[in-house]
């Protein structure tokens, strides 16, 4: 009655009412290197719709994932927590059903919730997970062509097409039913541009004409630790098999180049396709009214080594590994025709934080993550200066050992404990990423740099300290080196 009276008698008062709570369309792509889309300046790709994104909105240019890996990164997009906290420390754990997201929050704030695609948290359930009132996902990493989905828990189908349009089409179905004008979050988990690497047939000789060498930082290994020369002919390595690439492996010989080529190209071409589904949903959003008043999020991951210091996949702390794509478009972040560019270090941490401050939904407590909506704002001089990434070893690929590093805007310290709280077993690395952005120079045991060795060395204790972790407390499986045997094929 008192609501109706104000209406009656103080209009002025009705129309300062808060503004209508933003829409999230947020999209989720796999394994998509921070450089592979145009508007970050790839000399191959064409990336219109991506870009427009970014043009009309926010562009993270030094985002970056806490673990590279799926799963881990995934529940700490959810959750705003590293992975040690959130405890998906491997590609084969579910994402805690107690624990919140922010999703969840949404949810509960009276948002309208979906998640359609890859989910990838619980290898062999496809079954609706907490948070969402539509949920089409499927087991493990899905295919290329012809997934088998889970419809909502109601059925299970074989949708016939290529993924990344038929995540695209259910999406579409979503964003068009009636919702009485509640707010709404959907959440798009892309496969691509994941191996194994297979565009649709149209983009399937988009870059046939592209000479695709190994970078040079392939042949700088002298001043590297030695397990990355080990990994040169394994599972991760360009001399392997590449993800089915290359059939007759290991092959170091100069013209087996031509595996390397032929899977950068598919990797390219299946970035095409998410490009025309980003197309789709904007002109959807335009058509309904509803594109100013949403929240649009383009983001991937984590990263992938593209050959560079011999790598193929991710999970070190190289540049090309932690580093992601993240775009944001929302007027009510920046205006369209006043795009930014954002040059401070972002986490996937900070995603869950900053999307419900936006929506002025309840902040999720004891996360590790930080708002950036101030800073995308006005600036915001606090902002972090470093930062802890860590990786553990796993059993099913022991490619990479344990990983605890520390980047600064200058500087990045890497170390890889044994596990078993004694001297670490392999080399440190210390890299001035701002002179030398592409890690060319392991700085590690120049007498020189014995100074920042030791300052660094200071900071990852600070950094870890910043999310809860001592030496004593920080948790690690035993590494149990490089191995080349192959993975288990039902987990490639
Ligand atoms: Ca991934």
């Amino acid at each position: 009655m008192k609501r109706l009276l104000l209406f009656l008698f103080l209009p002025a008062l009705a129309l300062a009412a808060p503004a209508k709570r933003p829409n999230i369309l947020f999209i989720l792509t796999d394994d998509q290197r921070w450089d592979a889309l145009s508007l970050a300046g790839h000399r191959h790709l064409r990336t219109p719709n991506i870009d427009r994104l970014g043009r009309e909105g926010v562009h993270f240019r030094n985002a970056f994932c806490t673990t590279s890996l799926c799963s881990p990164s995934r529940a700490s997009i959810l959750s705003g927590l590293y992975a040690h906290a959130h405890g998906v420390t491997n590609n084969f754990t579910e994402y805690p059903a107690a624990l919140q997201s922010f999703p969840r929050v949404l949810q509960a704030a009276g948002y309208d919730t979906a998640y359609i695609g890859k989910w990838h948290m619980g290898e062999e359930n496809d079954e609706p997970r907490p948070g969402f009132n539509w949920f089409v996902t499927h087991k493990g990493q899905g295919k290329y062509f012809d997934t088998e989905f889970n419809l909502n828990g109601r059925r299970r189908e074989v949708v016939k097409g290529y993924y990344t349009h038929v995540v695209t089409d259910l999406a579409e179905e979503w964003l068009r039913r009636p919702r009485d004008g509640k707010p709404w979050l959907l959440m798009i988990g892309h496969k691509a541009p994941h191996s194994f690497y297979f565009p649709e047939p149209k983009y399937e000789r988009t870059f046939a004409q592209v000479p695709v060498p190994y970078p040079e930082t392939a042949f700088m290994l002298d001043d590297k630790p030695a397990w990355i020369r080990e990994r040169l002919h394994t599972w991760h390595g360009i001399y392997g098999p590449l993800f089915d690439w290359r059939k007759k492996f290991p092959d170091d010989s100069p013209a087996a180049v031509k595996d390397f080529e032929a899977m950068t190209r598919a990797y390219w071409g299946t970035i095409l396709s998410v490009d025309d589904s980003v197309g789709r949903l904007h002109a959807l959003l335009r058509e309904r009214g509803e594109l100013d008043d949403t929240i649009v999020v383009y983001m991937s991951d984590n990263g992938i080594l593209n050959g560079e210091h011999g790598m193929v996949d991710k999970r070190t702390a190289h540049e090309p590994s932690i580093r992601i794509l993240q775009i944001v478009r929302f007027p009510g972040l920046t205006p369209t025709d006043r795009p930014k560019v954002i040059d401070q270090q972002v986490l996937t941490v900070d995603v869950a934080p900053s999307l419900l401050e936006l929506a002025g939904a309840p902040a999720l407590a004891g996360i590790h993550g930080r708002s950036w909506k101030r800073l995308v704002r006005e600036g915001d001089p606090s902002w972090r200066k470093s930062w802890l990434y860590h990786y553990n070893y796993e059993q099913q690929f022991p490619y990479t050992p344990n990983v605890r590093a520390v980047r600064t805007e200058s500087w990045k310290y890497s170390r890889s404990p044994h596990g078993d709280g004694g001297a670490d077993r392999h080399q440190a690395e210390l890299y001035n990423i701002e002179f030398d952005p592409e890690e060319r120079r392991n700085l590690i045991d120049h007498p020189r740099y014995a100074g920042v060795v030791a300052e660094m060395q200071r900071e990852l204790l600070t950094a870890m300290r910043e999310v809860g972790l001592t030496p004593e407390n920080d948790r690690m499986p035993l590494d149990a080196g490089i191995k080349k045997e192959l993975p288990d094929q039902k987990i490639r």
